[in-house]
């Protein structure tokens, strides 16, 4: 072949080329799921506050700087200092098998003056959540949840609007997501009191939104708007927007449905790569390049999903955190300090327990 000729042949495959490329107009965008990578971390300070512990699940920290801390199977609820001292404040009674039992906690928003504190837990019969003030008998606020010993939700957290907003699970029910008359596979808004608030999205009833399979994680952000995490079956695991009487399309679809009878997550993980539990927002927080980002505590996953969103609450990026370096983890919160505490949950009876499992750790600027 003369050169004159492989030059002509030449710019004839690279002319079709550019007609191709021409032709696919708009470069190809990554999958909604697979958003890009989040700005790099600053060096991060990752401290263990406290280790010994047996499957911890709720946190809630305490005017006073220390946090309250349930134990899942012991139902031991735990009082911890910043320094990591920690003390038994009382055994609530809870009899869940598998993945029930003494799950989240919360604080009253008046704590300070009414010492009420919040719990779900698992019996025989159901979850519920009680109410109590440290040392005393629980009271039953919210009753009839239906129990497994899979899929029993168990996250509570007060909203902005300082009402107490509860994750359930489908409790192996998968249609009992989408029966909005059943309490199972929803996120539930009740009153301090327990009574269902005249604006919910449907009367009379504590259902805020329905159509999901087991959320284990409530955060909002600086707006007020609710987020929560979900657990997929087999592919999907979901972080999703929260409105008011919202369908979120379990068990009809899992991840991403497109499907305009249901709501989209904003974005969704493996189930390998997450299973995630609890969540939150860094708000004013200890670690300025994080704040406003939204963190996920993967259980299977043993990472912390780090992600950034844009003003309309578009996931613009991920980034995992301690992968492999602490095993299953079930929480995060951030503490009076402005620091983020994790929970491992390696003692569930699914991880490969460390000696000093489980522990709480700390994370904060490694300026700090
Ligand atoms: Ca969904």
């Amino acid at each position: 072949m003369s050169r004159r000729r492989t030059i002509v042949i030449t710019s004839i495959v690279l002319l079709v080329l550019f007609i191709a490329t021409s032709a696919c107009g708009t470069p190809a965008v990554p999958a909604p799921s697979t958003p890009p990578a989040a700005k790099p971390s600053p060096q991060l300070a990752v401290s263990v506050v406290a280790r010994g512990l047996e499957a911890p699940w709720g946190l809630a920290f305490l005017p006073d700087g220390r946090a309250l801390m349930s134990e899942r199977d012991s139902g031991k609820l735990l009082i911890v200092t910043p320094s990591g001292h920690v003390e038994e404040a009382q055994r609530i009674a809870a009899s869940g098998s598998g993945e029930g039992g003494l799950l989240g906690i919360a604080l009253s928003p008046n704590y300070a003056s009414d010492g009420l504190i919040y719990a779900y837990l698992s019996t025989g019969e159901d979850n519920r959540v009680v109410r109590f003030r440290l040392g005393e008998e629980p009271a039953p606020l919210l009753t009839g949840i239906p129990v497994s010993s899979i899929h029993n939700g168990g996250r509570i957290a007060f909203g902005p609007d300082g009402m107490l907003y509860i994750g359930t699970g489908d409790a192996s029910n998968r249609g009992s997501a989408q029966d909005i008359n059943s309490l199972a596979g929803k996120i539930l808004r009740v009153k301090p009191d327990g009574g269902v608030p005249p604006d919910n999205p449907f009367p009379n009833n504590p259902v805020y939104s329905f159509g999901h399979r087991n959320v284990q994680g409530l955060t909002w952000d600086a707006s007020g708007q609710l987020y929560a995490t979900e657990f997929g079956q087999n592919s999907f695991d979901e972080v999703n927007r929260i409105v008011a009487g919202g369908n979120y399309g379990w068990p009809e679809v899992e991840g991403t449905g497109n499907n305009e009878r249901y709501l989209e997550p904003v974005t969704t993980f493996r189930t390998t790569e997450a299973s995630p539990s609890g969540a939150a927002f860094l708000h004013n927080g200890a670690i300025p390049a994080w704040e406003g980002n939204l963190f996920v505590a993967g259980l299977r996953g043993e990472r912390l999903w780090r992600l950034t969103l844009d003003s309309h609450g578009a996931v613009t990026g991920r980034e995992s955190l301690l992968q492999g370096e602490y095993g299953r983890l079930r929480h995060v919160a951030q503490a009076p300090d402005g620091s983020l505490w994790v929970l491992t949950s390696n003692r569930d009876g699914r991880g490969n327990p460390a000696a000093g499992d489980d522990r709480i750790l700390r994370l904060a600027n490694m300026l700090q």
